[in-house]
């Protein structure tokens, strides 16, 4: 494997591929084979765009030469990718995937301080980001670009401006698409190594990366096609930004182009975007977090969108953040289709409720996991395993579960136990069937709505105000996130006054993604301590929440 990953166990390899989960199948390939199975059938749908099999299979070819040719990129080059919900985002993956370059994906959310990061990491040599949506990605592209440590990357734009000249320093995608096709340029990357990076939520400092293979991953792909019984009808929409884990692969993108299925790109998730959406384009599969679920749900019962017909959607997917039973509940009744529990994450274990579960466990439970060969522990604060039935934290291995994050040895030694399992961070509790109940959480995280924050990168930002002695970064509960996020700060002494205003301004200054900004700034004289003088983070928290609870 490409140096920095942690390889699995020769035998634990020979086993997953004896049991045959890990089948050689590359990325590139994997397009290949679709194309030539579901050639005229409609891969991608968005906006007035139709592409079908054939013609995402041709992209990415003519995009692979002019890479290679153009921009020099090739077998083991990392390349930040930074792209909304556009076609495009396809094109580009299977791309860079054909040539062996490995995509880097950064959220439509990130800002130069997560997209300099990726970069730095990975030694990126190009970044593929997209003008428009509100925001001057071109911008912070070149900006990091302008700052990394090596070669300077390429910064390509996938959606220039018609009217605008080009900016300096900037490919417009179209450039790179070139005319003929060389085959010389497609790679036959390793199905064992790292076939691109994904990000972890992050519980301390900057986010990890994830390197998952092709066949990890394809495994993963698979299994979950057929647990959700995605067949060539299917018609997918993803309602997140699909380069997250979720829609990528759970069953997601991945998933429903392995079934020769269609995926309709919602540009944004919005109840009136992609009911209508839903309704003009058949969708049968739709995967939301829960506060984007629970948007639709009042939409459709007697809300803005309630004469839709969304006659054509048999299951919807809620996952990333617990989703609350009263919601589950109004799914099936609301919308008149199956909810399916996903509990995912982007280093590995799935766990979905099936179709065949009784609706007590679709609604109370968050699934259970792909694999017969998904390791699961549950296990007290003293590493114990936990009593049949009882709530601890959920370490994990298995053939599609990473063994290390990317060039983190002293990070994966307390992510990971001696023996390989993952620590999630999650409390769970088995049921007597099997299934995963999501308790809470041991990992010092926020979950706003499906979105992961590390508090201890806030504060270390916070940390950079000249006006700031110290911070720290809590949940609160919030009805409709589920979490929000408040950052206590103790102003230094003599520094003056300390504004929220002027701190969020602070904030966004530094390039911080903005769900990541606090949702609340609580100035304080000083932290209460723990018995060994720590700073409790568990009476900050109940003193917001507490806060929180009462009116304004
Ligand atoms: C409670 N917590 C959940 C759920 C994720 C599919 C679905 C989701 C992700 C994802 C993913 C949860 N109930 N249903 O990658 O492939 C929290 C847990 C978990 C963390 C992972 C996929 N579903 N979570 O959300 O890497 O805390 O992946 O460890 O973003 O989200 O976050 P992430």
């Amino acid at each position: 494997m490409r140096p920095g990953c942690t390889p699995w166990p020769e035998e634990f390899a020979e086993r997953y591929r004896a049991a045959g989960y890990w089948t050689g199948e590359t990325l590139g390939a994997f397009l290949r084979d679709r194309a030539r199975r579901f050639a005229g059938r409609t891969a991608v749908v968005a906006a007035e765009e139709r592409w079908t099999y054939a013609d995402l299979d041709e992209r990415a070819d003519r995009l692979a030469t002019g890479l290679a040719r153009r921009l020099d990129l090739g077998p083991g080059d990392p390349v930040v990718v930074q792209l909304p919900n556009t076609p495009e985002v396809f094109e580009v993956a299977f791309a860079l995937f054909r040539i062996g370059a490995l995509p880097v994906y950064a959220l439509p959310a990130h800002r130069s301080a997560e997209v300099g990061h990726l970069a730095a990491a990975t030694g990126a040599r190009a970044l593929v980001t997209a003008s428009g949506g509100g925001f001057d990605h071109v911008g912070t592209a070149l900006e990091v670009a302008a700052a990394a440590a090596g070669p300077r990357p390429h910064v390509v734009d996938a959606a220039p401006a018609a009217a605008d000249t080009p900016r300096d320093g900037v490919r417009p995608l179209a450039d790179l698409r070139s005319d003929t096709v060389d085959p010389t340029v497609f790679a036959a990357p390793d199905p064992g190594d790292a076939a691109f990076f994904q990000l972890s939520g992050g519980t301390t400092g900057l986010p990890k990366l994830i390197p998952r293979t092709h066949d990890d991953y394809l495994y993963s792909v698979r299994a979950s096609a057929d647990i959700c019984e995605l067949t060539p009808d299917t018609v997918y929409l993803s309602a997140l930004p699909v380069v997250h884990n979720f829609p990528m692969s759970s069953p997601g993108f991945l998933g429903v182009m392995h079934a020769g299925g269609s995926v309709v790109l919602a540009p944004d998730p919005s109840p009136a975007t992609c009911l209508r959406l839903i309704e003009a384009e058949r969708v049968t599969l739709a995967a939301a977090v829960p506060p984007v679920a629970m948007l639709w749900l009042d939409a459709a019962d007697g809300g803005a969108e309630s004469g839709r017909d969304l006659s054509s959607l048999r299951t919807l997917q809620v996952g990333g953040a617990k989703f609350a039973p009263e919601a589950a509940r109004r799914v099936a009744p609301v919308l008149g289709c199956r909810l399916q529990q996903v509990f995912g994450m982007a280093e590995g274990l799935v766990n979905y409720t099936r179709p065949e579960d009784d609706d007590a466990t679709v609604t109370g439970t968050q699934g259970r996991p792909i694999s017969p060969d998904d390791e699961l522990r549950i296990v007290g604060p003293d590493g114990a395993e936990a009593a049949p039935g009882e709530p601890g934290e959920l370490l994990t291995r298995g053939p599609y579960t990473i063994r290390g994050y990317y060039d983190a040895p002293a990070h994966n030694a307390r992510a990971f136990t001696r023996d390989g399992f993952y620590r999630t961070g999650d409390v769970v509790r088995l049921t007597p069937t099997g299934h995963l109940v999501v308790e809470g959480r041991v990992k010092d995280q926020i979950n706003r709505g499906g979105e992961k924050i590390a508090p201890d990168e806030v504060e270390d930002h916070l940390l950079a105000h000249p006006g700031v002695h110290d911070a720290a970064v809590v949940a609160m509960p919030d009805p409709y996130l589920g979490e929000r996020a408040c950052a206590y700060v103790i102003p230094r002494d003599g520094a003056g006054e300390l504004t929220r205003p002027a701190l969020l301004r602070f904030l966004r200054g530094r390039g911080l993604a903005s769900y990541k900004i606090p949702d609340r700034v609580e100035v304080v004289p000083a932290f209460p301590a723990t018995g060994v003088g720590k700073v409790s983070r568990r009476d900050l928290r109940a003193a917001i929440a507490d806060a929180a609870a009462r009116p304004a």
